[in-house]
């Protein structure tokens, strides 16, 4: 059997009060992250974007396969093309494809077909994921745990976008196979998830709703 080589790891440690002092701080800093559908146009420095792609990208993933793509859009004509599909996507949903249910717990966020955020916020990022891989030779390898790698991938970009004072929205238009075509992504990626990534705009509001108490997301065994 072929040996793998081994690193020593170097992980971070903190004296007790310094660790409770930062976990508080993080906390209070992540609850004022709110998803946001009202953008200013200021354009946003590419470096930032990249730096917070590349948070994203420290992910953990199944087989450390790192089973996505992080596409970047500030083009506005291509935003425009993502809004009008989008939109016309998102209308068939809101007007037949989304039960009576679903549109009744979406109304409190007030939410409807009309997608200027995709045109409005300075730039998009179209996170893909990758099922399997392909080889020079033309052969498929699966990638594992694709939903569960992609989705914390995402987790840490919303977390980054957050954390570098800029905004976001996790758009769901969907179907959203219309991404794949107008990015022109390979026949192994299949679009995941949209945000619009920006700065709020002055006057932008956001619904009146409350995080559910601690109490009822988390369940001790001491
Ligand atoms: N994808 C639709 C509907 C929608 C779904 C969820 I889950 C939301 O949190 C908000 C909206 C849309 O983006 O309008």
């Amino acid at each position: 059997m072929a040996e793998y080589p081994f690193v020593k790891y170097e992980a971070l440690r903190f004296p007790h009060d310094v660790m409770l002092n930062r976990s508080l701080a993080f906390y209070q800093e992540m609850t004022i992250r709110r998803s946001v559908r009202f953008f200013s146009d200021e354009t946003i420095d590419e470096k930032v974007l990249i730096n917070i792609i590349s948070t994203a990208c420290t992910a953990p993933s199944g087989a450390n396969k790192q089973p996505w793509t992080f596409c970047l859009v500030t083009n506005k004509e291509l935003k425009k093309k993502v809004r009008a599909a989008a939109e016309k996507e998102e209308a068939e949903n809101y007007a037949s494809r989304m039960s009576e249910e679903w549109l009744r717990d979406l109304a409190p966020l007030g939410t409807d077909e009309n997608k200027e955020f995709l045109e409005t916020a300075p730039a998009l990022i179209v996170v893909f994921r990758r099922p399997y891989e392909i080889s020079t030779d033309g052969t498929k390898h699966q990638n594992y745990y694709v939903q569960e790698s992609v989705g914390i991938a995402c987790g840490m970009l919303i977390t980054a976008i957050h954390h570098a004072g800029l905004c976001c929205l996790t758009h769901t238009p969907s179907p959203m196979n219309f991404l794949e075509q107008l990015l022109e992504r390979p026949s192994n990626e299949k679009a995941y998830l949209l945000l619009p990534v920006g700065y709020a705009s002055e006057d932008a509001l956001v619904p009146d709703i409350k995080r559910k108490p601690l109490e009822m997301c988390v369940k001790t065994y001491f």
